[in-house]
């Protein structure tokens, strides 16, 4: 500790003028004393990065007092553990939360400089897949514009979600090399590393105090190293901390051990370390089990809790722990994080292990964000006892005790004792993440009324019997701030004209434009709003991926991942459709409603059948834009590398969104939301959220097609032939065969017969049992968009209907049900 005298240092952070020549200041001391440029000679990135590093200066100060009033006040704080968060652009965000967008575009247009260049050189970080990615990006903006202390822990991959290019219509991976050009937005932290062990055994051994005890005498060990970044909340000058960790190797190698006399070599085997953040796993939905998987998930755990313990239990009485954080684990990523703080507890701090598992339980909740049986993660014992040794053991003591209690409360329950023990015996020996995180976990929680319904029923049935309590369901959200206000500044100054401010942080509000679906005007300007949206996209796709997109259409949007589940093939089997009745003479493309598609996927790497299916949509779009016949009628586009970026263009854009994944299938979703809060009216099966979306927008402003979950198990229980369906049903059975006959392969019938058997023999999530119904909607969706001005009305009532779906509300459900944490004050 040292005492400054001088009064600068002694008076607290203070933050630049909020003035077009305070902003010039920061911007060009930034570029000239930093970047180490003049203006005259900066490059567009120099200019980048000095001009988030001059906004930055508007958040430091806040960022640090709110730091020190976490600590003095003792205030309960959020750790939002995530292995993915998917921020999207950092520089619009801050811009918005400091309320710098006029004064920042003044003063650089007085440099000479057009702030939207600026804008496009940021390079997102993509640290995350999807939905759960982009769901704990929300959560965390929400929270800071709550003012709700919160930390979010996660990995700082060095290289994020794949870029995805197309190579004669197939996708080919590129590296995410999101960090080449410089990262403004992140500050290094290497005094507060952290050391994480893995591998070695355990063994006993009697302590001071006489009490035998087991430590961990780990193999080998790695550095964790913490980037901070801002989370700004929206215009109320709290910032909070998103804390990733890079791994390091430590220069602690022990030389003697290699006994070689090779350095080089040493060097080598410590640097293999530095691999556990070196990339993403690109797997949504089914990760793989890879040691390095693992490596990773028990990596950022392990720093977090110690960093959460070191920084904010000042006075090392870690029995006050519950009262200080709940650790809220997104999905079973960080599930390992409960062995690790008993482990803590228990072997460092020296607790009794019931004294530490009472702690641990009020520590931790748990959501779910998946009802497929092949994405529920579990580590097999061998692997996990390898690198983990002394946590696989905590794990076996915390599955006898439990499945005690289990046999003492069932007696004569055997079989329910299996069914719930956290290990599994076959196919082979594991630890189901899922079941550790339910018993650990305070709150368990589905992301949507659906969804929580079926893991209470099906998934984790024996569990929420056993507490009923302890389940419990919060519906996602999105944050209004990046999806409306950034991305739509149309529609949001509209609405703010119609209802004045205070909309973007209450957004129930909303609801509030419902008298204005009937107003002409209204309507009138939020048409125009929605046609200048599509200009805005197609002048974006015109030179980002050199198509030519006619202005007049209904514009129709598919972006999420591809998985089979989400049935991009039942959206491509509708295109062929329209386009085979057009081609055979069935229909006159005069009678057709002109419709572009546009879809935005990535597929996971190793997935054959999702890479498959993009290839196919590419020749697909191939044929039929080069196919005078439909040339005014049918345009098919699929712009590469579907990011956030690219979703905030496209959603305000978009006419329909396609929410059609198999009921049963899709936890929440959340593009759904974004979708209808930008005035998109969807067509969708009764599956996750989009259950919610209908019944609060109304059925007459939503476009309901296919089998409900309860008829799905009912026709999978009576025995499912999807090829039945492509007998039964002419028009399915032309598309298909169109497919089949090689007319989107060069007449090569062998390019897609993999994809064909599988719809006509396998099926896995009935696409052919819902196309006769997902057709019939999508007439009704012709018909109903004949009449603009009724589509504008319910496009309206869409927005004004669904403001429920603010991140924001979920945030509060979070703190009142499960977080019991406070705003700062
Ligand atoms: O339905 C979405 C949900 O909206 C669900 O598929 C997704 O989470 C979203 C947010 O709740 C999701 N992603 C994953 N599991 N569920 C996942 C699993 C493993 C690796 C990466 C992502």
């Amino acid at each position: 500790s040292f005492q400054p005298t001088h009064p600068l240092a002694l008076a607290p952070v203070t933050s630049p003028p909020h003035s077009v020549d305070g902003f010039v200041r920061e911007f060009l001391r930034e570029l000239n004393t930093d970047s180490g440029v003049t203006l005259s000679r900066s490059t567009v990135n120099d200019q980048y990065l000095s001009l988030a590093r001059a906004v930055r200066h508007y958040l430091s100060a806040r960022w640090l007092e709110n730091t020190r009033k976490v600590r003095e006040t003792k205030a309960k704080m959020v750790g939002y553990l995530s292995a993915e968060f998917l921020l999207g652009r950092q520089l619009g965000n801050a811009l918005l939360a400091t309320d710098l967008e006029e004064i920042a575009e003044k003063a650089l247009a007085e440099c000479g400089i057009d702030i939207a260049t600026l804008r496009a050189q940021e390079v997102e970080p993509g640290l995350g897949n999807g939905g759960l990615g982009r769901l704990a990006a929300c959560f965390i903006d929400s929270l800071a514009t709550m003012g709700v202390p919160c930390i979010g822990y996660g990995i700082r991959y060095e290289y994020g979600i794949f870029r995805q290019t197309f190579v004669d219509g197939r996708q080919v991976e590129q590296p995410d090399t999101w960090l080449t050009l410089g990262s403004p937005w992140e500050f290094p932290h290497p005094e507060h590393a952290v050391q994480v062990d893995f591998g070695g055994h355990t063994e006993t051994y009697v302590d001071t105090d006489g009490v035998e005890r087991t430590r961990w005498v780990p193999g080998w060990n790695v550095l964790g190293m913490p980037f901070n970044y801002m989370v700004p909340g929206y215009q109320n000058g709290q910032v909070n901390t998103l804390r990733l960790w890079s791994a390091q190797a430590t220069n602690a190698f022990d030389l003697p051990t290699f006994n070689s006399g090779d350095y080089a070599e040493a060097v080598r085997a410590q640097t293999f370390a530095e691999n556990i953040t070196k990339v993403l796993y690109p797997e949504d939905s089914t990760p793989q089990g890879k040691e390095l998987r693992l490596q990773q998930q028990y990596f950022f755990v392990a720093c977090s809790i110690r960093d959460f313990i070191d920084r904010f239990i000042l006075d090392g009485d870690v029995t006050t722990l519950p009262e200080r954080v709940i650790f809220q684990l997104n999905d079973t990523h960080p599930v390992i994080a409960v062995p690790e703080l008993m482990r803590v507890l228990v072997d460092i701090e020296k607790l009794e292990w019931d004294a530490a598992w009472e702690i641990t339980k009020k520590c931790f909740a748990y959501t779910c964000h998946t009802l497929l049986p092949e994405a529920l993660e579990v580590w097999p014992t061998e692997l996990l006892g390898r690198l983990l040794p002394r946590h696989l053991e905590i794990i076996y003591r915390i599955n006898d005790e439990f499945l005690a209690e289990v046999r003492a409360a069932f007696p004569d329950d055997e079989m329910r004792a299996r069914r719930m023990s956290i290990i599994a015996e076959y196919p082979e020996r594991a630890v189901r993440m899922a079941y550790l995180a339910t018993v650990a976990g305070a709150k368990v929680n589905g992301v949507a009324e659906l969804h929580s319904q079926l893991l209470r029923d099906k998934v984790l049935h024996d569990f929420s019997e056993y507490w009923p309590e302890k389940f419990t369901n919060v519906t996602n959200g999105v944050t209004p701030r990046r999806f409306m206000r950034l991305a739509n500044p149309g529609l949001s100054q509209l609405i703010t004209e119609t209802l004045g401010t205070g909309w973007l942080t209450d957004l129930e509000r909303l609801a509030e434009l419902e008298p204005y679906a009937e107003d002409a005007e209204f309507r009138a300007a939020f048409v125009r709003i929605k046609e200048a949206n599509k200009t805005r996209l197609y002048r974006l796709l015109r030179a980002r991926d050199q198509v030519a997109l006619p202005d007049d259409h209904l514009l129709d949007v598919m972006v999420k991942r591809l998985h089979e589940y989400k049935r991009q093939s039942l959206k491509l089997l509708h295109i062929v459709s329209s386009y085979e009745q057009i081609i055979s003479g069935k229909v006159d493309p005069s009678q057709v409603t002109p419709r572009t598609f546009v879809f935005g996927a990535k597929a996971a790497p190793g997935y054959r059948i999702a890479k498959e299916t993009i290839h196919l949509i590419n020749s697909v779009a191939a044929v039929i834009n080069a196919d005078p016949l439909v040339k005014d009628v049918l345009k098919v586009v699929f712009p590469a590398n579907y990011n956030v970026t690219l979703a905030e263009t496209l959603i305000p854009a978009a006419d329909l969104s396609e929410q059609i994944s198999l009921a049963g299938k899709e936890a929440s979703g959340t593009g759904n939301m974004k979708f209808a809060l930008n005035g998109a009216l969807t067509i969708g099966t009764d599956d996750g959220a989009n259950v919610e979306i209908r019944q609060l927008v109304g059925d007459e402003h939503f476009f309901l097609f296919g089998l409900t979950e309860p008829e799905v198990a009912e026709v999978q229980t009576a025995g499912y032939r999807s090829h039945e369906y492509y007998e039964g049903d002419p028009q399915l059975k032309a598309t298909l065969d169109l497919i089949a006959s090689g007319h989107f392969s060069g007449g090569d019938r062998t390019v897609f017969e993999p994809l064909v058997s599988n719809l006509l023999y396998d099926d896995r999530f009935m696409a052919l049992a819902d196309f006769r119904s997902y057709v019939e909607a999508q007439a009704r969706v012709d018909a109903y968009y004949a009449d603009q001005d009724a589509w504008a009305r319910s496009a309206v009532l869409n927005v004004a209907r669904s403001g429920f779906f603010s991140s924001d509300r979920s945030m509060r459900e979070y703190i009142a049900r499960i977080w019991h944490t406070q705003p700062l004050r």
